[in-house]
């Protein structure tokens, strides 16, 4: 009898799969995957019978680092203290979010040693784009319910740089996980990672995966004129500019710039909306040489 699961981890070529009726299976995979050059991902929704995967539902996404699919909400973690953000690659990361229909949420962990002007600024510079923004302390349990709010009936990604608290806080949330976690100064080459292997753990009514990071898909396939609208911020000027093609940089009449003369959209955020225009633009004149 055919049944139908979610894939938890894999480890070689074994996974665990949670089938709908709750149990647990170890299972490989058909030869054909391998044939087709296809890998189950954690977060696949997989059918099997006996001890076999016998098929791939279909993605509504999926990421190379970490290896994971499905997933419906990125929880970013930053620290309101050491170490800084790098908010490029946080708009980067956020772009990817809505690219594929994942709800990001922003947590700012360490808040109750915060330095109060650079967390101010962060708060600052995003809360125009209407994402959750959770001020939280993996050590003072601020913040922890409503990080769990989220996770019902989500697949649930933590990512965020090295050291922020991510699996201080996934401790947090549910002490039976018992990850690893570690200062920096314990890690010596740059490169290493506390957290290895990608695991959906499932709690709180949905499920969550710790990750060491997590890297950017390719924005070359993007348009630059398709920038702009995966800015919440921008977006609700869409379609209010003059040109139907403006990249709201020195046309006339542009809504976008009218909204951050308003300081309705962050400058900073915009400055760094220009240099990711800039490299999409860089991108796409090297595609054709
Ligand atoms: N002050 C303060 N320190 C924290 C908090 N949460 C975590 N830390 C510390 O920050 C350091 C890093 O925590 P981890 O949970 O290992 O960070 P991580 O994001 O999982 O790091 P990687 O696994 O390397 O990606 C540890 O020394 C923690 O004790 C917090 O809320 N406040
Ligand atoms: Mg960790
Ligand atoms: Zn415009």
């Amino acid at each position: 009898m055919m049944k139908q699961g979610i894939i938890l981890k894999g480890i070689g070529s074994f996974y665990t799969v949670l089938s709908n009726d709750g149990e647990q299976y170890t299972l490989k995979a058909r030869g054909k995957f391998r044939n087709k050059r296809i890998k189950p991902l954690v977060g696949d929704n997989v059918l099997f019978s006996d001890d076999t995967i016998d098929d791939i539902l279909e993605r509504k996404n999926s990421f190379v680092r970490p290896a994971v699919a499905n997933i419906t909400k990125l929880m970013l973690v930053l620290s309101a203290s050491v170490p800084r953000a790098d908010l490029m690659l946080l708009d980067k990361l956020l772009l990817q979010c809505e690219k594929n229909c994942i709800e990001p949420v922003m947590i700012l962990n360490k808040w109750e040693c915060r330095d109060e002007e650079y967390s101010d600024d962060i708060i600052a510079q995003y809360e125009q784009t209407g994402y959750s923004i959770i001020k939280a302390s993996a050590y003072e349990g601020i913040g922890v319910d409503e990080i769990i709010s989220h996770i019902k009936g989500n697949i649930c990604c933590f990512a965020g740089q090295s050291a922020v608290g991510k699996s201080s806080l996934l401790n947090k949330i549910a002490p039976l996980l018992n990850l690893e976690t570690g200062g920096l100064s314990k890690k010596t080459d740059r490169g290493k990672h506390t957290t290895r292997h990608g695991e959906l753990f499932v709690l709180h009514g949905g499920m969550v995966m710790d990750t060491p990071g997590f890297s950017l898909l390719d924005t070359a396939d993007m348009e630059p004129c398709e920038l702009a609208a995966l800015y919440p911020e921008m977006r609700k000027a869409m379609g209010e500019c003059r040109f139907a093609e403006c990249l709201h940089i020195h046309e006339p009449d542009c809504k976008v710039k009218e909204l951050l003369s308003r300081g309705k959209i962050s400058q900073e955020r915009y400055k760094r909306y220009n240099l990711l225009l800039d490299e999409l633009k860089e991108k796409r004149r090297h595609m054709y040489d």
